[in-house]
Parts: C-alpha cells; structure tokens; sequence
C-alpha cells in the first residue's frame, strides 16, 4: 500500500499518475483540511474536493479547482443580494458542499462523508481527510494582520507578503480515522509536490502525525514542489522567502529531512543534488513537471522505487 500526504492541485496531479501505475485500491490519500472553511453555512473542504474532482476526471483543469464546465447562477443570485460571492462556488460544487454540510450536520464524521463523495465519484483509492476535527490555517499578514487562509489565497490573490502561519486546532486534533495505520502501514510515503509551508505542514502539526512519519524516515520520499526556485502554482516560492526559508530544492530538503529520506527534484535542478544530499537526504533527479499525465506516471514510479 502506497500513503500520499496530500494537498491540492500538485497533489492530485501527481495522483493521477501514481493510480496509472499502482492499482487505486492500494493508494491512501491523506489530505490536508487546513484550507477548509465554512461559508454560507456549508463546510468546504478544498483539498479534498480538488483530489475528488482531479480524480473523477472531472475537475477544471485550468484553475486545479472547482468542476468542469462550471455554471454560476447561485453566486450570481448572491451577487444581486450583496453576498459573500468572493470565493467561487459553482452551481455543481455547491452540491458537495450541500451534501457534506448536511451529512456532517447528521452527525457523520468528515472522513465518512468524504467516503461517500469519493465513492459517488467511482474512487478506488481511499481519501482520509488528515483530521476530521477543527484545522484552520491562519496567515499573518506583513502589516500585521492575521487572515483566513482562503482570505489570504483568494480573497487577497495571496498579492501580500506573510510574517507568519499557525494551524488553529492543530493541538487539539486528532489524526482522522485510518491515518496512523496507513501511514505505518504503507510500503512508502509519499510527501506529494505541494506547498509545504500551508499544505503539507498542517497534516504534520496534528499530534501523532510527524513521529509516525519519522520513525519509518526510510521509505519516505518527498518530491519537490519547487522547481528551479519557483513553484509551478501557487505562492510556495514566495511564502518560503518570507517565512525565511531557501525557495529552492535545497530549502526543501532542509524542511523535510527529519521526515523523509530521498527528495525527488527536477532536472532543472540537477546542479543543487550535492546540495540536497549534504542536508542529510538522497537526492533523486528526474522530470517533476507533470506536463501529462504520463509525467505524472513516471515521476509516481520513480518516487516509489526511491522509497522502496
Ligand atoms: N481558488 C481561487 O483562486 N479562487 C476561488 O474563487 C476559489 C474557489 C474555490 C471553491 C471551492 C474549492 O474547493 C476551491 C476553490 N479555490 C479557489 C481553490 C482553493 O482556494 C485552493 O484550491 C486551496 O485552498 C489551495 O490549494
């Protein structure tokens, strides 16, 4: 069984590999639910849902979120009412939310309802939200403000430099159902190429989760979400800078070697391996730029024979 710590977009790219070349039922998706909020009354869950509809295929695949072939006649109705219209919800989307809003509100627990989603939508891996309890990374902004992640993501366009992140609840959380055993249990664990400053970092700041992953160090491979000093998609590069770490191959390494023992980057980046490996980590080079789907492929096969 392969465990894949999970964020959004470059997460379920690289998903769409990983299940071309393992079978789905031997995948586990531990996803983060930091980003998650609730508005208009309905629990969204963009990790998890950006995995889902990646996965069914039928995720938009310009923007990594949201379904294809999107209409907007709700927030057009909530535009005619001055509502909150920012974060944008399509006429098909808001289904999940309904869905999951009143399973929840049923008394389902957020790892049950996401089965169901997953299940609805022909899954064949298993999707564990990280925790089912109360996740909200906050973002301190330079001028001192704090925000909301999505205030931060999408309502500021994530325009604006940050001073600081914290993961409300993290202390109190527990890790999601089935958590800890996958990620004892999997052969390998994959951290996937997503932001590790707001995507990956609150999986690992709920209670239980990091030392699982450093006691079985070995057979934990990260693939870099930082690709010649950039990230693909997403603030990862700049957050990095302002939280003073490298926005590079190397400064990933350094964030993750407690965790993992290999660190797949890119060609690009073939020059910094030395770097990569005197952070105490093995360095795996290869094309991390998941242009289709069999680059997705073929970096999943390297990052699990790296961790094998
Ligand atoms: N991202 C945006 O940039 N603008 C949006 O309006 C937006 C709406 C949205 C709705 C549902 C959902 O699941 C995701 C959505 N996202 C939007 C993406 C989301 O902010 C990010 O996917 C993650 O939170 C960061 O990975």
């Amino acid at each position: 069984m392969i465990a894949v710590l999970a964020g959004g977009v470059g997460a379920a790219r690289l998903l769409r590999g990983l299940v071309r070349i393992v079978d789905p039922a031997e995948v586990v998706v531990v996803a983060n639910t930091g980003d998650d909020l609730v508005l208009h009354g309905l629990h969204i869950s963009p990790d998890l849902d950006t995995v889902t509809y990646t996965l069914a295929e039928a995720g938009n695949q310009e923007t990594g979120w949201g379904l294809a072939g999107e209409s907007w006649q709700a927030m057009d109705s909530l535009d005619r009412y001055g509502g909150p219209s920012w974060f944008r919800l399509g006429d098909r989307d808001l289904g999940t939310h309904l869905f999951r809003t009143g399973r929840l509100a049923e008394g389902a627990g957020l790892a049950g309802v996401t089965a169901e989603i997953a299940e609805a939508w022909g899954l064949g891996f298993r999707l564990l939200p990280a925790t089912e309890d109360r996740l909200r990374t906050m973002v301190t902004l330079a001028d001192g403000g704090e925000v909301g992640f999505q205030e931060y993501f999408v309502g500021l366009r994530h325009d604006v430099p940050v001073s600081g992140i914290r993961f409300e609840g993290a202390g109190d959380a527990l890790p999601g159902p089935g958590v800890l055993d996958a990620l004892t249990a999997a052969e390998v664990v994959v951290v996937a190429p997503s932001n590790p400053l707001v995507s990956i970092a609150p999986i690992l700041a709920i209670p239980g989760i990091a030392d699982v992953l450093r006691a079985r160090r070995a057979t934990n491979v990260a693939v870099s979400p930082i690709v010649g000093g950039s990230a693909i998609k997403g603030p990862a590069d700049r957050m990095l800078v302002e939280m003073g770490h490298e926005s590079s191959v190397v400064g990933v390494a350094r964030l993750y070697r407690d965790l993992v023992a290999t660190l797949v980057i890119d060609d690009v980046d073939s020059d910094l391996a030395g770097g990569v490996e005197a952070e105490g980590v093995r360095c795996v080079v290869t094309d991390t730029v998941m242009r289709s789907v069999d680059v997705a492929a073929a970096l999943a096969e390297t990052a699990i024979g790296a961790g094998r």
